[in-house]
């Protein structure tokens, strides 16, 4: 969204850029078939700024689509990483870096050089389309703005990097390529950019209505378990047989996660930061394992033991 919002003025800087033409006649990226009037025409979605940004016009277009799509990513990479910074999570943080570092070193490459950067380009565009599986997930809970969001935009990032790229290379083979967005074009990316914004704030809306805290009196004397990072807190409960616990589920985290007890047929899900009692009332004594799965944190398990 920052690229849309800083795009217009750049493209005004741009088109009067004596700059351009030299730096093509230098052959830092040679494009075939370039026409100058289409480069010229007038400019209006959104995403033809944002796309003709990204490359000062001085690259074909379809390499500006899969950079932008590393943009995306890295962008959305670096939220991650704060988030994970926030919740203490170390290897997360190392992680969701080493990630964005990628993304940059593939967006220089595509920049400097031609062909074989594209490949790479396209490659490690393909193989970030494992997002999709976590997306997947995600559609069952679209209320969960991080575990929702992240997923989608990184699926998207990695299609625009992978196509794009993959499209980049077969205009150049065919010396096709060309600077300018066809009217399809910019109205196709136009299209995609309104309805990925809508869906974001979609999620955004239903995070913030659905989430759930249990009333002050309700709460009082339950016993609290905390979901922070990928840890329980306690990880061991002890309830009496016969006796009716009331349990008061605290979600800390920016993902969600569940709460599972098979033996007592308890499956619950707690959104981040929300809040969710449940009563248990034991009829065996014995030690139970409870679980807490977070699809984007890792799974987290504790021990119940009911005693007489
Ligand atoms: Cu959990």
């Amino acid at each position: 969204m920052l690229l849309f919002a800083a795009s217009q003025s750049v493209v005004r800087q741009g088109k009067s850029d004596p700059s351009e033409n030299s730096r093509l006649n230098q052959g830092e990226t040679p494009v075939a078939g370039t026409r100058l009037a289409d480069n010229l025409q007038g400019r209006n979605s959104m995403a033809d700024m944002t796309l003709t940004t990204i490359g000062g016009k001085t690259h074909p277009f379809y390499t500006r689509v899969a950079v932008a799509g590393l943009l995306l990513n890295g962008l959305v990479s670096l939220v991650f990483a704060v988030l994970s910074l926030i919740d203490g999570e170390a290897s997360t943080v190392a992680f969701f870096i080493i990630y964005m570092a990628l993304s940059a070193i593939s967006v220089g490459l595509m920049w400097r050089f031609n062909k074989w950067a594209l490949v790479v380009g396209a490659i490690w565009g393909f193989v970030n389309l494992w997002w999709g599986w976590f997306l997947i997930l995600a559609l069952s809970y679209p209320n969960s703005f991080f575990d929702f969001v992240m997923p989608l935009l990184l699926t998207f990032s990695a299609l625009l990097t992978g196509v794009g790229a993959t499209v980049a290379l077969v205009q150049q083979r065919r010396g096709t390529a060309r600077i300018a967005a066809t009217r399809t074009e910019r109205r196709t990316f136009g299209a995609i950019a309104i309805v990925l914004l809508g869906i974001v704030i979609l999620s955004g809306i239903l995070h913030i209505a659905g989430r759930t805290t249990g009333s002050a009196e309700a709460k009082a004397g339950a016993t609290v378990v905390q979901m922070k990072n990928s840890y329980l807190a306690p990880e061991r409960l002890e309830l009496r047989v016969g006796e009716t616990a009331i349990i008061l589920l605290k979600n800390n985290d920016f993902f969600l996660h569940t709460f599972e007890i098979d033996e007592f047929a308890i499956e619950r899900t707690v959104l981040p930061f929300g809040e969710l009692l449940i009563e248990l009332r034991p009829t065996n004594t014995g030690e139970f394992t409870f679980r807490s799965k977070a699809y984007m944190t890792g799974d987290m398990e504790g021990t119940l033991v009911v005693t007489k």
